[in-house]
């Protein structure tokens, strides 16, 4: 069998000189393919007789071994030059300006929470957060609503059906309930030794967050971004109350604005107010700061002290005032956005033109500069 070492030169040169991987792989099916000359063989052994087979079988397995290791070496050395050569002729040209990207915007509505909790962290506010689902005690009761207030109905509360002890939960109509969670963290023992007991107040947080109502018309959504405020201290008035959101006002809106409270009535808070600001209604469009029309902003208060004696403080030690801003309607003002619908109908359009850089801006408090 002298032509198993013609065959083995043969394969080895023509191995040897493959071009390619194409060139390769046509040689690899000519020898080790389904009927290729070196399977052929292997299966001749199986007519040979039992002492031919002894002789024959392992000078045909060696050559099948010698001629797969050639073309796996020669494949290693193919794919290693051609590599070579991708990186001699590939460049990248770091000159070239970027193709074009589809960028994700900031919703104006996280925007200017952003800017109001930059403002209010200013003025030593820190941020608390608590559930959207809640029960008829935080969001109602604790609040001073009366078992029959109007707020309560199915037309302006989400339900849910009742459990099984009987017990309806809600969609918060407002932030308050975390403000209610926060002042019964006070005062009360933990819950379990390894746990932090609340803290005596002061307490001073803003609370962002979406609430929910059965409404819907030019200037409601169902859904819509509170940011309502608490402080408490011994000695707090309406005047850390009125400086605060005139303060406040003026940092958003960039300038001096100015500012007026009207009574109001709210079941939390004795007495209550709403503080209107200035504006011009002159043109098409409204403008704040300017000229002698007025606009609701934000309502406010000092905290009831049945809402205080509700959440665990005592009225004779502790006072408090709380506000409440549409975020929403707040952010349509400044940034002129004429419908508050169009804010959560989710238009890539829209939240391409009235959306911001998610890149923090130099003034952390403004997304104009
Ligand atoms: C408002 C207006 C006035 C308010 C009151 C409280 C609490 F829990 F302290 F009683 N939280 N928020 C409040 C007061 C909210 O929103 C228009």
């Amino acid at each position: 069998m002298t032509d198993l070492t013609t065959l083995e030169t043969e394969l080895s040169a023509r191995i040897a000189a493959a071009p390619d991987g194409a060139a390769l792989e046509a040689v690899r099916v000519e020898a080790l393919g389904k009927s290729g000359a070196i399977s052929a063989l292997l299966k001749s052994l199986g007519g040979m007789s039992p002492d031919e087979r002894r002789e024959q079988g392992p000078r045909i397995n060696g050559l099948r071994d010698r001629i797969a290791a050639a073309l796996a070496e020669r494949k290693a050395a193919l794919d290693a030059a051609e590599l070579d050569a991708r990186l001699k002729a590939e460049r990248v040209d770091l000159t070239l300006p970027p193709p074009p990207r589809r960028k994700g915007a900031v919703h104006p509505t996280m925007q200017v929470m952003d800017e109001m909790v930059a403002i209010f962290a200013d003025l030593g506010f820190g941020v608390a957060e608590g559930p959207d689902i809640e029960d008829d005690f935080h969001n109602f009761t604790a609040l001073n609503f009366p078992p029959k207030h109007p707020a309560r109905e199915m037309h302006d509360t989400f339900f849910f059906k009742p459990g099984p002890d009987g017990d309806r939960k809600l969609l918060r109509t407002h932030t308050s309930p975390v403000q209610v969670r926060t002042m019964q963290k006070t005062n009360t023992p933990p819950p379990a030794p390894w746990i932090a007991a609340g803290q005596d107040p002061p307490i001073r947080i803003v609370v962002p967050g979406r609430t929910y109502r059965c409404d819907s018309d030019q200037t409601h959504t169902p859904m819509f971004h509170q940011m309502e405020g608490l402080v408490i201290d011994r000695g707090i008035h309406m005047g850390h109350l009125k400086w605060t959101l005139q303060t406040f006002i003026s940092r958003f809106f960039e300038g001096e604005v100015g500012a007026r409270f009207r009574p109001h009535h709210f079941p939390f808070t004795e007495p209550s107010a709403e503080m209107d600001i200035q504006c011009d209604r002159s043109g098409g469009e409204i403008k704040v700061g300017q000229g002698s029309d007025w606009l609701e902003v934000v309502g406010c208060g000092m905290v009831h002290p049945h809402v205080l004696r509700n959440c665990g403080l005592d009225p004779e030690v502790w006072q408090g005032f709380a506000f409440g801003f549409g975020v929403d309607r707040l952010g349509m003002l400044k940034y002129g956005m004429p419908d508050l619908r169009d804010m959560f109908a989710s238009d890539t359009r829209w939240l391409a033109h009235y959306g911001f850089s998610p890149f923090v801006a130099p003034n952390p408090a403004s997304g104009l500069s």
